[in-house]
């Protein structure tokens, strides 16, 4: 594994200086901030439009590393992906290999529910996230993700169905989405299913490591898209009439987005992405709006090389925040339980390679630090359950069903 190379580095620098000033401005760091450093700009002309982005782990949040509970709720599951927690309680999760099952309110597995369609389950692909309608309550229907193969190789899919509970069976399966083109290999499917307040499904999707077309606008490769639930577009989606771009892209430039959820109080979609190395990522996706990838990355590629044109670029956007070295973010959650108040708020991000549980200190919209709680799993999803505490899948061929208490 190389040495990044000079250039990058040295960017990197100029921007931490300039994270910890904006850090600092929002509070997170208790010091006075005056007036902010030079900002590191291709051109003077741009450079209004280039300010960098900061490190998440810029500063350290208030609290006790460590300082929580974790108790096995459910076990035996198979690189579980996705969770939902039902009505009643319960929790309808996905297995990647390709099944769907219900854990008990004391944690037991129900035998798998049948009628899931078959899905590509290789490398990173399968069965992964799950989702209910906004009115699952009178209507039934559930919303999935899952690799599928196909001519030309795989691409992710979003079905719709109406689950009974009872005999454990979906009905009615229906494709509401793909992915276009389908590649070859077996990595970057995103993907998380998240509603918008109007009702609108946005949908996570991977450029399936083929970097370019995150930045083709004719292929759904590296894109946010928004549909209709009835698999028709959204007339407010910002590319309408527009024949250079598909109609369902919100937003492009994605690299790989395995986290998605929605800000309790503003409605925005957050989302965290893999990065390429020291490049994960934080973002707000914004209708229309171009994230960068990969043309734009504070990652380099995994023998050193650097990727794309810098770290900033006009008529590209920011993330909030990115960690150096990577973390390889799962999925993440606002925390609106109301068992821990120093939570309320704050952004939980389950992380994968760095086998933990982040939270980020938010001041409004802006994240002010991080503190890392270690789990010593593979940390794939995380929710917020009805009793106010946190739960969280690991990804491993023994998996679980974490649960997060703290005194
Ligand atoms: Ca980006």
């Amino acid at each position: 594994m190389g040495k990044k190379p000079l250039f990058t580095s040295v960017c990197a620098d100029l921007l931490c200086g300039l994270s910890i000033w904006a850090l600092s401005a929002c509070g997170g760091r208790g010091g006075s901030a005056t007036a902010a450093p030079s900002v590191p700009a291709t051109s003077s002309s741009t450079a209004s439009a280039l300010a960098g982005s900061a490190q998440c782990s810029a500063t350290t949040a208030p609290g006790t590393p460590g300082g929580i509970t974790l108790t096995a709720f459910a076990s035996g599951l198979v690189n579980p992906w996705g969770m939902v927690f039902l009505p009643d309680g319960r929790i309808l999760v996905t297995e990647r290999p390709g099944r769907m099952r219900i854990v008990s309110t004391s944690g037991a597995l129900s035998a798998p529910i049948t009628g899931v369609p078959a899905v590509y389950a290789q490398g990173q692909g399968g069965l992964l996230d799950v989702v209910l309608d906004p009115d699952y309550a009178t209507n039934g229907l559930i919303y999935f993700s899952y690799a599928e193969s196909g001519t030309g190789g795989a691409g992710t899919a979003v079905a719709r169905a109406t689950l009974n509970t009872s005999t454990l069976a979906l009905s009615g399966v229906t494709v509401i989405y793909r992915q276009t083109p389908k590649v070859s290999g077996t990595g970057h499917f995103g993907s998380r299913l998240v509603f918008g307040t109007d009702g609108k499904l946005f949908i996570s999707l991977g450029e399936r490591q083929k970097f370019t077309p995150a930045q083709d606008t004719l292929k759904s490769l590296g894109k946010i898209v928004r549909i209709n639930t009835d698999s028709t577009i959204p007339i407010d989606n910002p590319f309408i009439g527009n024949a250079a771009y598909l109609p369902e892209i919100w937003s492009y430039g994605h690299r790989n987005p395995q986290g998605m959820t929605r800000h309790p109080v503003t409605g925005q979609i957050w989302t965290a992405e893999h990065g390429a190395m020291g490049g994960d990522e934080i973002n707000t996706p914004q209708s229309g709006k171009n994230y960068g990838w990969p043309v734009i990355s504070y990652g380099v590629n995994y023998d050193g090389s650097k990727i794309g044109e810098g770290t900033a670029k006009a008529g590209m956007e920011q993330p909030k925040c990115y960690w150096d070295p990577s973390i390889a973010p799962g999925n993440l959650v606002f925390y609106t339980g109301n068992k821990v108040a120093s939570w309320s708020g704050n952004l939980f991000v389950a992380v994968l390679k760095d086998m933990s549980l982040m939270r980020l200190t938010m001041n409004g919209s802006n994240i002010t630090g991080q503190e890392r709680f270690n789990i010593g799993k593979r940390v794939r999803d995380v929710r917020v359950g009805p009793d106010g505490w946190l739960y969280l899948l690991t990804d491993e061929t023994a998996g679980q069903i974490l649960k997060v208490t703290q005194q």
